[in-house]
């Protein structure tokens, strides 16, 4: 049997006590990892002083994991330099936030080389290797460079922008010819796919044949591959939650009575249309003042990327329109945005979703959102909650029935908020019915075999995602496992190992360089 290696730019590690988000990605890749028995290399999160010439394997388990330091001068040209104030906003379609500097470019491609480097003498002739995202473009190209023949997949869990926008980063054409090193790489949605695909064809010359591209000697599939969560265990948490009335839930829900409650879960990042969406929660306010004092909306929002200045402003951005709009519009005996920087459980969250009567999730850009997923998969099935989505959310091609609206536009989701409250129970059944399906059907293990299948060459359905305004057909939410496979669809290509094992791997002219640094 094959044996699996995943890379990604942060590892977290069971011997060192860190803790992996119970039903996140992380807890699916260790659990592929330990079906197959694999390996998990990456960053250890941590700086020292010299860059390592080696790593140490440990084994947990099934799982061998093998991480590396960074030095503080790659911790900043190449998670927060190149990766986090060029690629993160350029991806998201965000080229006046974009800042590029050759600095971080050179330590990027410097920090790819290195773990190319320490990678592959623990690797062996029959592993399958899985990249994980954005920090990470060029690996392939690094261990083709230095004979890596194995299958290679890669997976994006960000947008990929059409090449009017990638093109504008200064050596788009050779960073974008490095993907050609993969054998499959899998997006988000075939729109990220088509523009994947149309920026190798404009931007390094490459040839396209249905979902396959070609640069330089090497072949490519790229194909959609929504990624899902673990439905049953979050609605078992949500279930568990509410009962258990822990403080969390107590000390949120409380003070609100019988108050309806709005809810916003997100990472404080500009994608996720924080400070647009309080906005429109005011705009809701002031255009129907029937509601004050009947509703409130609970924003959590735990900070990332502190070190990055944009974030920083964020922050003090959401507090200051948080604090606007409260003043203007709160009551001595109700507050109308409460805002919460912090992380919490997995299990108060679960909780918090089950009791708010609107989902609100309405990020500028993003490659999927799965705290779109995490509303619908809470819910109460005989009572549930309505989800207003983003159209710029990945999600939103497979959950039509949401309320979809355009973060753009405030007055649409002041509206879509009323719609959401006033709307009828037969009503959200029925939508939160079709919600269920598809989220149920194209669930985390799904998503996990069916990109696995797919690298390994076995040919397995490519299955499809629902467009828009297009739901899935009915199934009965009650009757639904989780556990549902997609039915058979041919339109899409299959990465099989004959269709690549003719391609030699790139050679050394075709990889990039680093440009000198200044
Ligand atoms: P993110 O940008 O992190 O992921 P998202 O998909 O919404 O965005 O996932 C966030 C996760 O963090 C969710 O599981 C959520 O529950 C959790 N979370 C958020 N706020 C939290 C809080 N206060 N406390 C505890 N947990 C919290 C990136 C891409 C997405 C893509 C995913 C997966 O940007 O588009 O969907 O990867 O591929």
């Amino acid at each position: 049997m094959m044996r699996l290696v995943v890379v990604s730019n942060r590892v977290t590690m069971p011997e060192r006590g860190e803790k992996v988000a119970a039903g996140g990605l992380a807890v699916a890749l260790r659990s592929a990892l330990e079906e197959h028995g694999g390996l998990w290399f990456g960053w250890s999160g941590a700086t020292k002083a010299e860059p390592a010439s080696s790593v140490e394997p440990i084994r947990h388990g099934k799982v061998t994991y093998a991480v590396t330091d960074l030095t503080e001068a790659e911790r900043q040209s190449y998670y927060l330099g190149f990766a986090n104030r060029a690629l993160w906003p350029l991806m998201h379609y965000r080229l006046g936030l974009t800042e590029f500097t050759r600095t971080d470019y050179a330590g990027y491609l410097g920090v790819n080389r290195r773990f190319a480097r320490l990678l592959i003498p623990l690797l062996k002739p029959d592993d399958i290797i899985w990249i994980h995202d954005y920090h990470l473009i060029p690996l392939a190209a690094e261990l083709r460079r230095r004979g890596v023949t194995n299958r290679i997949g890669y997976f994006h869990h960000i947008p990929w922008p059409p090449a009017e926008v990638f093109g504008a980063l200064p050596f788009s054409s050779t960073l974008i010819s490095t993907m050609a090193a993969y054998d499959l790489i899998g997006m988000q949605t075939p729109n990220d796919v088509a523009n994947l695909i149309s920026g190798m064809v404009a931007l390094c010359g490459a040839q396209r044949e249905g979902n396959r591209v070609r640069a330089g000697q090497r072949e490519a599939v790229v194909q959609a591959f929504p990624i899902g969560i673990d439905v049953e265990a979050f609605r078992k948490l949500a279930v568990a939650s509410m009962r258990a009335a822990t403080q969390p839930i107590r000390a949120t829900t409380g003070p609100l009575g019988s108050r309806k409650l709005v809810i916003g879960v997100d990472r404080l990042d500009y994608s996720k249309g924080i400070v647009q969406r309080l906005e429109a929660f005011g705009t809701f306010l002031r255009n129907h003042p029937e509601h004050r004092g009947a509703v409130g909306l609970l924003q959590i929002a735990p900070p990332s990327r502190s070190d990055v200045p944009e974030y920083a402003e964020l922050d003090r951005m959401s507090d200051e329109v948080a604090g606007r709009l409260n003043a203007a519009l709160g009551e001595f005996d109700w507050t109308p945005i409460r805002v919460v920087k912090k992380a919490y459980s997995r299990s108060a969250l679960a909780g918090l979703y089950r009791r708010a009567q609107v989902g609100l999730v309405t990020p500028m850009r993003d490659g999927m959102n799965l705290v779109a997923k995490e509303y619908v998969a809470a819910q109460n099935p005989e009572d549930p909650g309505v989800l207003i989505l983003s159209r710029f959310a990945g999600a939103a091609q497979q959950l039509g029935e949401a309320l979809i609206v355009n973060p753009f536009d405030t007055h649409e989701v002041a509206e879509a908020i009323r719609t959401a409250l006033a709307m009828p129970k037969s009503e959200r059944l029925r939508r939160f019915e079709r919600l269920y399906a598809t989220i149920s059907s194209t669930d985390i293990e799904w998503w996990t075999s069916r990109y696995l299948a797919a690298l390994s060459g076995l040919d397995i359905p490519s299955g499809d995602i629902v467009p828009p305004g297009q739901p899935k057909p009915l199934r009965s939410t009650r009757k639904s496992s989780g556990n549902a496979k997609p039915t058979r669809d041919n339109t899409l290509p299959h990465a099989s190992r004959s269709a690549h094992s003719k391609f030699d791997p790139v050679p050394a002219k075709a990889l990039p360089n680093a440009p000198s640094a200044g």
